[in-house]
């Protein structure tokens, strides 16, 4: 990779991620983890100490090196900024904390139209110049060895789940109450969480972001008719606002086999995937048109190897060996042994992909 990105001004040009988001063959596929970044790695609870998460992320330095930690242990084809899906809402002042071993949490949630006036515009550069430093470091690291960096942002539903009821959620009984109640607001809510994401992914793009991924992660708790009246529009102004730049975007949610179809017309350029759904029956829910990213069950990971060796072959040979780039189908369980993770991109990296059977 770095010999290629060595002969062309571009250092990235030859990276397979960037390649396979864009449906261009590569030798081998390309693989990286959501949730790589601290979690399973002892290297990670050493240099993070014991304050809160939303001031690591706000420290370049530490950020930019708990999201190397995993590109040097794995040699994984791409990094993910170390950050938060809600660091924006948190940025503007909302009253977002993020718990260790909870997630985010609001003491105040949205629950009417007084709220709106919590939700001002991001001035990125201004908000989150700390997040902004990061990528200019990591860029810095990352660009001459041919690794792109994957900037990302929650999308509207995901972030609007944890605002209206106030931290995580099972059932999504107040957002969903608010999305069928009041209509109006909901979308007026919505609206103003697509301004935020996308105003942060063009500044992490700006900053040298190669690619972009919007997390819708608990927008699989919706039927499609929902999905479609009330949540696609507004995912789909992030993506479309983020077109004019030219560099792949990759939309995710889990629980999401019957949603794949409406998800893959947002205006994205690759479709994570979670387990559920074969990659080649994915890919028959989307046609052509997307790269496809997934889908490794994560609880694999702690099974026998000879088990999750089998299973990652299948997903091979599901992916059909272009346009697709491995992947969990959801983060890596804090619980993974990191020894597992840099055998599985061993692994992944160790079968050429014109072996793997293309998808009919
Ligand atoms: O690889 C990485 O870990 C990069 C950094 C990263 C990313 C990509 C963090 C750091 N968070 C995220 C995205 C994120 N955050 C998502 C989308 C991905 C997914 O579905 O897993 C979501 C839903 C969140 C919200 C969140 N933040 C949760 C989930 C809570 C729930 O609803 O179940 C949690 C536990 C957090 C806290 C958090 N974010 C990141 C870290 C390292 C932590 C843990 C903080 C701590 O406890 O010390």
């Amino acid at each position: 990779m770095s010999e290629a990105g060595a002969l062309s001004p571009d250092p990235l040009a030859g990276s397979a991620f960037l390649r396979a988001c864009r449906g261009l063959p590569t030798e081998r596929v390309p693989v990286w983890f959501m949730r790589q970044a601290g979690r399973s790695l002892p290297e990670y609870r050493a240099a993070r100490g014991e304050g809160s998460i939303l001031s690591a992320f706000a420290d370049p330095e530490l950020a930019a090196e708990l999201t190397l930690q995993p590109v040097r242990r794995h040699e994984v084809d791409a990094a993910i900024l170390f950050s938060d899906i809600v660091v924006p809402v948190a940025a503007i002042g909302f009253g977002v904390d993020v718990e260790q071993g909870r997630g985010p949490v609001v003491a105040d949630p949205f629950r009417s139209e007084a709220d709106l006036a919590r939700l001002r515009p991001l001035e990125p550069e201004v908000d989150t110049a700390h997040v902004l430093e990061t990528v200019r470091i990591l860029v810095r690291e990352l660009s001459p060895r041919g690794i792109p960096l994957i900037g990302f942002a929650g999308a509207p539903f995901t972030v609007a789940s944890y605002l209206v009821e106030g931290g995580p959620s099972k059932t999504y009984v107040h957002t969903k109450a608010l999305m069928r109640g009041d209509p109006g607001l909901w979308a007026r809510l919505l609206d103003r969480l697509a301004d935020l994401a996308l105003a942060s992914l063009r500044s992490q793009i700006a900053a040298g972001a190669a690619a972009v991924q919007l997390f819708d992660s608990w927008v699989g708790a919706l039927a499609p008719a929902d999905y479609h009246r009330s949540v696609l529009p507004f995912t789909r102004k992030v993506f479309e606002g983020l077109a004019d730049l030219g560099v792949p975007t990759i939309h995710f949610g889990v629980d999401t086999g019957e949603l794949l179809g409406l998800m893959a017309g947002a205006g994205n350029t690759v479709l994570g995937v979670d387990w559920r759904v074969p990659l080649d029956e994915a890919r028959r829910r989307v046609g052509p048109g997307p790269a496809l990213q997934g889908n490794l069950d994560p609880a694999l990971c702690l099974a026998p190897w000879p088990v999750l060796a089998d299973q990652t072959r299948q997903v091979l040979g599901q992916g059909g060996g272009i346009g697709h780039i491995f992947n969990l189908g959801h983060g890596v369980l804090p619980e993974t042994d990191p020894d597992v993770l840099t055998r599985l991109v061993e692994l992944v990296h160790s079968v050429p992909a014109d072996s793997l059977a293309p998808t009919s």
